[in-house]
């Protein structure tokens, strides 16, 4: 895509030509599949350094971040339209050193951010800006919110860490009431860190380490904050990573016999293993918003992947084999999230041997035009999803994006429209013309958004 050629601008002259010629081959294989699901698409390079994907929206339409410019960072937020930008003010020079996650509709990232020269836990949303989160909501002086892990589907709830004396300790800030620590069960404890937040914000997983070496926990209002246990075996060891939407399912690692291994808990059955082990020390266990799908980095180029009634299997081996993605040309490959919806998973890796790259597979079964719940046929359920998701980012001709191009608009009720069929009545059909229009003209839209939002991030350096 386009987002390589505007990189390498940041970069090292003497790679600029190698990398054109390869942005420009990206943008050939980008082109071809884009619109025809399932698809593998490569989000542009994240240069070298420290930079990673973290977090994807509900759909998949939206990816945050890091990514590095020289010596300088800063979070990033991608989607179809709009391409890789940095997120960084202008005016005041604040911006998010990096997005960790999320919400559904892509609106609002939170992170760490770089406010009047200090690190702050921080959100940004297209309407404010980058706001460190004590400036909206009533401050409590002895918090130092350090960073904002992870955000309920509306944004109205954050998980994150501050510190407190010598510690790092686990809170959840509402937008009504700010900050809080969350209590363990058991009084005191030395540190804890939230990793995950269920859709609602009502369910906060993480890690609590209470002296006794670092546990699991599950925290909700009731119950507080609780711990999970940890596998059989080896060392008293866990830790939570991630959490179903609706807050009952679990992920994580924990320590057995054989070393470090993924788990997947639920009060029903407890903490139980996916059969997959974590070799490296920076790694991802992610589940998708039903609890029915998993991807793990166990370590680079060794990708799990468990589904329910498919147990664990190799990620990039399913792919390809259940879905033909083609990743030839890719190694170094990491796994960073997944989708809630499932179908779109985030990773990174080098491609033809050039920076580090996010890249998103996606999954869905390709769908009839109009038909945009995917449940066979064009209803009134299908304009119903179109109200509901307008004005959101999508990835092309997926959910309500009749049109391809990568936003719910207008053109997509012109879609559904035209393949309606109400009883009685003939088809009419023709779309494609004007989908290819609102298509070109949105490249070009999407060419020099990117050309913007990448000097920003080029300035910084
Ligand atoms: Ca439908
Ligand atoms: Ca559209």
């Amino acid at each position: 895509m386009f987002e390589g050629i505007e990189r390498s601008i940041c970069r090292n002259r003497d790679t600029t030509l190698r990398n054109r010629v390869l942005a420009f081959l990206l943008l050939i294989s980008v082109s071809s599949t884009a619109f025809a699901a399932p698809f593998l698409m490569g989000l542009g390079e994240l240069i070298e350094g420290d930079s990673d994907p973290r977090g994807i929206s509900a759909n998949g339409a939206v990816a945050v971040g890091r990514i590095s410019a020289g010596s300088l960072g800063s979070g990033f937020r991608w989607d179809y339209r709009t391409g890789l930008s940095g997120i960084a003010e202008a005016q005041s020079g604040d911006y998010l050193s990096v997005g960790y996650a999320t919400t559904r509709d892509g609106g609002t990232i939170v992170g760490i951010g770089r406010i009047d020269g200090e690190i702050h836990a921080a959100r940004w949303t297209s309407a404010k800006g980058v706001e460190s989160l004590l400036s909206l909501s009533a401050a409590t002086p002895e918090y130092h919110l350090r960073r904002a892990e992870a955000v309920s589907a509306d944004g109205r709830v954050v998980a994150g860490s501050a510190g407190h004396g010598d510690g790092s300790f686990a809170y959840r800030w509402t937008i009504e009431n700010g900050p809080e620590y969350l209590e363990y069960e058991s009084g005191s404890y030395r540190q804890s860190g939230p990793t995950a937040i269920s859709a609602d914000g009502a369910v906060v997983v993480g890690y609590v380490d209470a002296g006794v070496g670092g546990l699991a926990f599950r925290w909700n209002e009731a119950d507080g904050m609780v711990t999970l246990g940890d596998l059989p075996g080896g060392k008293n060891s866990s830790i939570a990573y991630d959490v179903s939407a609706d807050g009952t399912v679990v992920v994580g690692e924990s320590t057995t016999d054989f070393g470090r291994e993924a788990f997947i808990w639920t009060a029903e059955s407890g903490m139980q293993p996916l059969g997959i082990p974590i070799v490296d020390s920076y790694f991802s266990i992610k589940i998708s918003g039903d609890g029915s799908r998993i991807v793990v980095w166990s370590a680079v180029d060794s990708l799990g992947y468990w589904e329910e009634g498919l147990g664990a299997v190799d990620l990039i081996d399913h792919l390809t084999n259940t879905y033909g993605l083609d990743f030839s040309g890719w190694d170094s490959l990491r796994v960073h999230d997944i989708s809630d919806d499932g179908n779109t998973i985030l990773g990174s890796g080098r491609f033809e041997e050039g920076g580090n790259q996010a890249w998103i597979a996606h999954i869905a079964p390709e769908t009839a035009p109009g038909d945009f719940d995917g449940d066979g046929q064009v209803s009134l359920a299908d304009y119903d999803k179109w109200v509901a998701d307008f004005g959101q980012p999508s990835l092309p001709s997926y959910g309500a994006d009749g049109s391809g191009d990568g936003v719910v608009d207008a053109a997509d009720f012109t879609v559904w429209r035209d393949h309606y069929e109400p009883p009685g009545a003939p088809p009419v059909p023709e779309p494609t013309t004007i989908a290819l229009l609102l298509f070109s003209v949105c490249s070009i839209r999407r060419r020099r958004g990117v050309r913007f939002a990448m000097r920003s991030v080029c300035t910084q350096a």
